[in-house]
């Protein structure tokens, strides 16, 4: 019995390698809708692939996220050829529809995608271990230069100023002045926390616009979730999660990793005593970084290494917290009042670092 024999047929549209055996649902992404389908090729093990919605009213350019996206992973198997690596695991690989287009359009005008499953991999939720999450910093590190002379301004950006962190301080407070939900008044001392943080919003903006800071290629969305960490060696083997790489700072990839990896708890633990930033994380993670990155990046980018872990996790706070304002219109929700705790996750987070930076500087002075 196939259990989502709804998504069978758009399965399909693509060149799979055999008949559909089974398709299971992933639920642990917070933007795009994820199955996995399997198929008999004849073989013991079957096929395995990742289908995927992608989701339209955040990513309003579906054809041109997806240029993207088939640009960057053919630069990157150039560069995993000439380094005699796995082109098929080591970056992910688009899988054509049967007229050989990128995506299948639905006649309700949804854009479907397929990918080749990375087998032998896990993308973990939580850091179970330390070297697990200095070996993403690595690969997340190694990506970010395997991506240093992608020609930027061939990129588009699918979702603009999506670290500008000004930008989304004005929308939170657009969110709580219109407060669509009415949940403003249950909310009062997290807005007046997020309110409390302005002025530390544009520690990177304003240093990427005097110079100081430059723009590379980036990820953009560098939780523990979007890299496969292969099952034998613990290494990360593949970066996925590509709908965001476009121009931006390095400092954005490596504040977002310590947001969800250096905590003690999930993204919407409800009871906060169990929420704390791991400063042995956040070292194992640095290590990592900076053993792949650290050639690469200028001395104001190191100096804002802890500060990219404060400013990200208060983004991505003030962000859960406007879309529960804003009637939950963003995120993925799995019950009532997620984004809440999201949100006070995050800001358990960012007040522990804040306590911590002093700690959090003397760790990046010991491997930059
Ligand atoms: P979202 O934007 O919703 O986070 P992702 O592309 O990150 O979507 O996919 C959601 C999850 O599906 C990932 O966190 C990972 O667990 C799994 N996944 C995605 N792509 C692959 C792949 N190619 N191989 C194996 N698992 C994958
Ligand atoms: C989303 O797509 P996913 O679940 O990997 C979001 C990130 C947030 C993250 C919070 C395109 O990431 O920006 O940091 O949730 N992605 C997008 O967990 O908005
Ligand atoms: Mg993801």
């Amino acid at each position: 019995m196939i259990k989502y024999p709804d998504i069978q047929f758009f399965a399909e549209r693509f060149q799979i390698a055999g008949p559909i055996i089974g398709i299971d649902k992933i639920e642990n992404g917070h933007i795009n809708a994820t199955y996995v389908i399997a198929c008999d090729a004849g073989a013991e093990r079957p096929v395995r692939y990742i289908l995927q919605t992608i989701n339209t009213k955040i990513f309003t350019n579906p054809i041109a996220l997806m240029e993207n996206i088939k640009n960057v992973t053919d630069y990157l198997k150039n560069i995993i050829r000439e380094n005699g690596g796995d082109t098929n695991r080591e970056t992910l690989t688009c899988i054509e529809t049967l007229d050989g287009e990128i995506c299948y359009v639905d006649d309700q005008n949804r854009y479907w995608r397929m990918y080749n499953y990375i087998e032998d991999a896990t993308s973990y939720q939580s850091v179970e271990h330390p070297i697990l999450f200095e070996n993403a910093a690595k690969a997340f590190g190694k990506f970010q230069r395997q991506l240093d002379a992608y020609p930027a301004d061939t990129l588009h950006e699918t979702i603009a100023k999506f670290h500008d962190t000004p930008k989304r301080f004005r929308d939170f407070e657009e969110a709580v002045a219109n407060d669509v939900s009415g949940r403003a008044k249950d909310c009062a001392e997290e807005i007046a926390f997020f309110l409390a943080h302005k002025d530390i919003c544009g520690e990177i903006t304003s240093r990427i616009a005097s110079g100081e800071i430059p723009l590379r290629v980036t990820h953009n969305d560098t939780k523990l979730n979007n890299i496969m960490i292969d099952n034998a060696t613990d290494e990360g083997v593949c970066v996925i999660d590509l709908d965001t790489v476009m121009p931006g700072s390095a400092l954005y990839d490596f504040g977002d990793s310590i947001r969800f990896g250096a905590s003690s708890a999930a993204e919407d633990e409800q009871d906060l005593s169990r929420v704390y930033f791991v400063p042995e994380l956040f070292e194992a993670y640095t290590r990592g970084f900076l053993s792949e990155a650290k050639d690469a990046l200028n001395d104001v980018e190191k100096d804002l290494l802890p500060m990219s872990a404060i400013l990200m996790t208060l983004e991505c706070g003030m962000r859960f917290l406007g879309d529960h304002l804003n009637g939950d219109v963003y995120f993925s929700l799995h019950y009532e009042n997620q984004n809440l705790y999201r949100a006070r996750t995050q800001m358990k987070l960012v007040a522990d670092m804040e306590a911590q930076l002093a700690d959090m500087k003397a760790i990046v002075a010991k491997y930059r």
